[in-house]
């Protein structure tokens, strides 16, 4: 059985946060390895810092060292407490970590552990100072149930960036060399459909980054109430500066509005192939056929085989209701045509309490995943047909973590096309 932190996910992601961003890595329980500071300085010296958390009933205690030392020597030391809005510090300065767990008797002391008692004693001015209950405190004294020691590491370290892009590349390969099945077409047809401003145009933007080597802001992207993508774009993404075109198409269109927004009925023509590029949407009535943007006689390669629904991740819990209805309505629609579809969550870089370094395993973060259970209840999605990207919008450089993120995105929505093509009656 493996040992796991008493800590939540979000207590967890809190305290790394509030210490630098670094993944902590559970070195000592002491339930299980026994409430002895012998054996915690054997584990944890030489370590760098240690985080060390004990658990009294409801509340959370706990404190940052530098190092635990082999000998008495002072190192920076801080305390903290968990509240519901956060974490408080109390910042003790150099303090001699011997002193923390072997206090001697008489000897004034700001605060100690003593883990063989399970009990740790603070003074009045730092009980305070962290804003907790002095009640839970008689003579200044608190008992703890559990302790847990953690050593801060830093997981954008060499070996995993390395191996984040050795990935990246690979998925790059998969992606640059992908043939539509039976080689159908030359390029699939990838549309994006959503909200205004959820980050359709942007991905558009971020997908040619990655492939052109810098970030681009071609595609027109920004806030605007009414939407800012008012004309059908198909957008074919090159290989390198003046490479070869890539095998996918991705075509860009009007955000869905409550009121306004993409005529849905244009949503059908754009799926059977008969909207060409550059077609200027009209929110009150669709495309109609001898507009000089009407294709009459679509072939396959003019039909869209993968739909992604593009989602901001910060509002789909305020998804409203007639948002919902249509994109349960246009899914209707793919299901009849059998065009397979997607959901990418775009901004999970703005979701509470996610940093850079969680993009490694993004969909084992806790806020990730109740945003993907969100959709999958609100939509009927699949979950593993839910990505996660976070587009490039203000940076200037490219993001190995980034790629990662929208690679892994782009290899998904493929697979989806190539099961479109495969299901195709004639086939
Ligand atoms: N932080 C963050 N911002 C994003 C992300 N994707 C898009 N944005 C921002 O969201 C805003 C809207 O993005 P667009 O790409 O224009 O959205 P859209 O879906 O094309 O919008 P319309 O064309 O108006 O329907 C812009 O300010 C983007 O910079 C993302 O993944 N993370
Ligand atoms: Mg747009």
């Amino acid at each position: 059985m493996s040992v796991t932190t008493r800590l939540t996910w979000i207590q967890k992601k809190t305290l790394q946060n509030h210490f630098g961003g670094k993944h902590l890595s559970l070195m000592f329980k002491a339930s299980v390895q026994g409430f002895r500071f012998s054996v915690l300085h054997d584990i944890c010296s030489c370590q760098g810092p240690i985080i060390v958390v004990m658990y009294s009933g409801d509340l959370i205690i706990g404190t940052y060292m530098q190092a635990i030392s082999e000998r008495a020597s002072p190192t920076l030391t801080f305390l903290f407490a968990f509240h519901a809005s956060g974490i408080s510090e109390f910042r003790i300065g150099l303090y001699d970590t011997f002193r923390i767990f072997y206090k001697r008797f008489n000897e004034q002391c700001e605060f100690d552990i003593n883990l063989e008692n399970q009990e740790t004693t603070l003074t009045s001015r730092i009980i305070e100072s962290l804003g907790l209950p002095k009640s839970s405190f008689p003579g200044g004294k608190i008992s703890f149930q559990e302790c847990e020691a953690f050593r801060p590491e830093d997981v954008l370290n060499k070996r995993n960036m390395i191996g984040i892009s050795e990935l990246s590349n690979s998925l790059w390969n998969v992606v640059r060399t992908y043939k539509p099945y039976r080689d159908l077409v030359h390029q699939v047809r990838i549309l994006l459909l959503g909200p205004v401003g959820a980050g359709k145009s942007s991905f558009v933007n971020s997908v040619k980054s990655v492939f052109q080597g810098h970030v681009m802001h071609q595609v027109l992207v920004g806030v605007d109430k009414t939407g800012m993508s008012e004309t059908f774009r198909t957008y074919t993404i090159r290989d390198g500066k003046d490479g070869k075109p890539l095998p996918f198409i991705l075509c860009d269109s009007m955000g869905l509005d409550e009121e306004k927004g993409i005529c849905m009925d244009d949503i059908a023509y754009i799926l059977k192939g008969h909207v060409s590029d550059r077609y200027k949407f009209n929110p009150t009535k669709p495309i109609t056929p001898g507009h000089s943007n009407y294709i009459s006689e679509p072939s396959l390669k003019d039909r869209i085989h993968c739909v992604a629904f593009v989602l901001n991740a910060n509002s789909v819990d305020c998804l409203s209701h007639e948002m919902i209805d249509k994109i349960k309505r246009i899914r209707r629609e793919l299901i009849k045509l059998g065009v397979v579809h997607v959901v990418l969550l775009t901004n999970v870089d703005s979701l509470d309490l996610i940093t850079k370094s969680d993009f490694l395993d993004i969909y084992s973060c806790m806020p990730v995943k109740s945003k993907i259970e969100a959709v999958h209840k609100k939509l009927g999605i699949v979950l593993s047909d839910i990505l996660v990207v976070s587009n490039y919008t203000s940076e200037w450089e490219l993001d190995t973590l980034k790629d990662f993120l929208i690679l892994s995105a782009l290899r998904q929505l493929l697979w989806a096309t190539d099961d479109f093509l495969e299901d195709l009656p004639h086939c």
